[in-house]
């Protein structure tokens, strides 16, 4: 399959994840490419492990299960092996300072070259809890600007809130593996899917725009002993029989973030992991799965959420910090925020 541009029009439906990155850098004459070169490499990861991760069930059916496979080699657990992939990837090509990843406790260091002028956050495989019962899984990642490069990289320089993020998208290895990304509110949100016969992303999902207020809920309801009664109430809410205002809403839940936030972008709605007593300050992280997903859903005109305002406005403290997260359509985030301020 070659790229398609042409064959919808003004659209550009077809063409592949590459070429949308790299007209995305003509677009700024004074782009150095090294922005363009990280998007490559996080696609080229994709493409890694969406291969791993299609060999997850033979893996445990061939019994690939201790330390050593039948090579020899180490066998690792898919979130290392995702972990390990975006990592020699990404220290490749010398962009990246370094990386705060939900695997690794501390920052890893990918070079100590001052030109290397971005920093990466990620979730390599988000929802693994699913991969044994063959649900969808994820990679969530955010690319933040380095803002002291005459100095070595420490924590600290991740502790930014999501507005500054230059970019965010995730990976959904789902019945397709498909990749969602923005580089912000001017430039849209996209997604891309991968064609694996080709070894391609091609542009499927162009300019996506979240519904203004949707018709299904998200929230693990088995959690509902522990909600605030606050929670309880807005969750009773979403269930009521109210026509004119269109509930009850119909429930859907993944338990891969990755998931069901794919799903309440394209279709509105609302996701929401609030506080609650046994995770007071939530589950979620904030760094690298709320504000990437918080990033994508201001993009595409939605809202994202702790409850009682933004998540991007958040300065962060903790490398590895939670945040209770509520995502979705705009009339659906905001009447969940009501709810949480007294005012419902
Ligand atoms: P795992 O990676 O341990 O499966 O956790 C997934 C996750 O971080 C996120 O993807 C889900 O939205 C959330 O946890 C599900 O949490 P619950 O199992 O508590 O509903």
């Amino acid at each position: 399959m070659s790229d398609q541009s042409t064959a919808h029009g003004n659209s550009r439906i077809g063409i592949t994840l590459e070429t949308f990155i790299l007209e995305g850098m003509l677009g700024h004459p004074a782009a150095t490419g090294t922005f363009t070169s990280i998007l490559n490499q996080i696609s080229f990861a994709a493409k890694l492990i969406t291969s791993k991760v299609r060999r997850a069930g033979l893996v445990n059916v061939l019994g690939y299960t201790g330390a050593t496979n039948v090579q020899g080699e180490q066998v690792m657990k898919l979130d290392d092996e995702a972990n390990a992939a975006l990592i020699a990837v990404l220290g490749r090509r010398q962009h990246v300072a370094a990386v705060a990843s939900e695997e690794l406790e501390e920052i890893e260091l990918l070079t100590n070259d001052a030109r290397a002028r971005y920093l990466v956050v990620m979730d390599p495989l988000d929802g693994s809890s699913n991969i044994d019962v063959n649900i969808s899984i994820g990679t969530i990642f955010g690319i933040l600007r380095r803002t002291n490069p005459d100095k070595p990289v420490g924590p600290e320089d991740f502790l930014k809130p999501g507005v500054e993020l230059a970019a965010a998208g995730y990976i959904m290895y789902g019945s397709s593996t498909v990749v969602v990304l923005t580089t912000g509110k001017g430039s849209g949100v996209h997604g891309f899917t991968y064609d694996p016969t080709c070894g391609e992303f091609f542009l499927s999902h162009e300019n996506i725009k979240i519904p203004a207020k949707g018709s299904t809920y998200s929230i693990n309801e088995g959690n509902q002993a522990k909600w605030t009664d606050d929670v309880k109430r807005w969750a009773a809410w979403i269930k009521e029989e109210n026509k004119a205002e269109g509930r009850p809403y119909g429930g859907r839940y993944v338990g891969t973030l990755v998931a069901d936030a794919h799903r309440t972008l394209l279709k509105g709605g609302i996701f929401a992991y609030p506080s609650d007593k046994k995770s007071p300050e939530g589950k979620l992280r904030l760094l690298y799965e709320a504000n990437p997903f918080a990033f994508i859903f201001e993009a595409a005109g939605g809202k994202a959420s702790h409850g009682k305002g933004r998540i991007l406005d958040i300065q962060p403290t903790k490398l590895h910090q939670r945040t209770p997260l509520i995502l979705g359509s705009p009339a659906d985030v905001t009447a969940f925020e009501e709810f949480m301020t007294g005012k419902r």
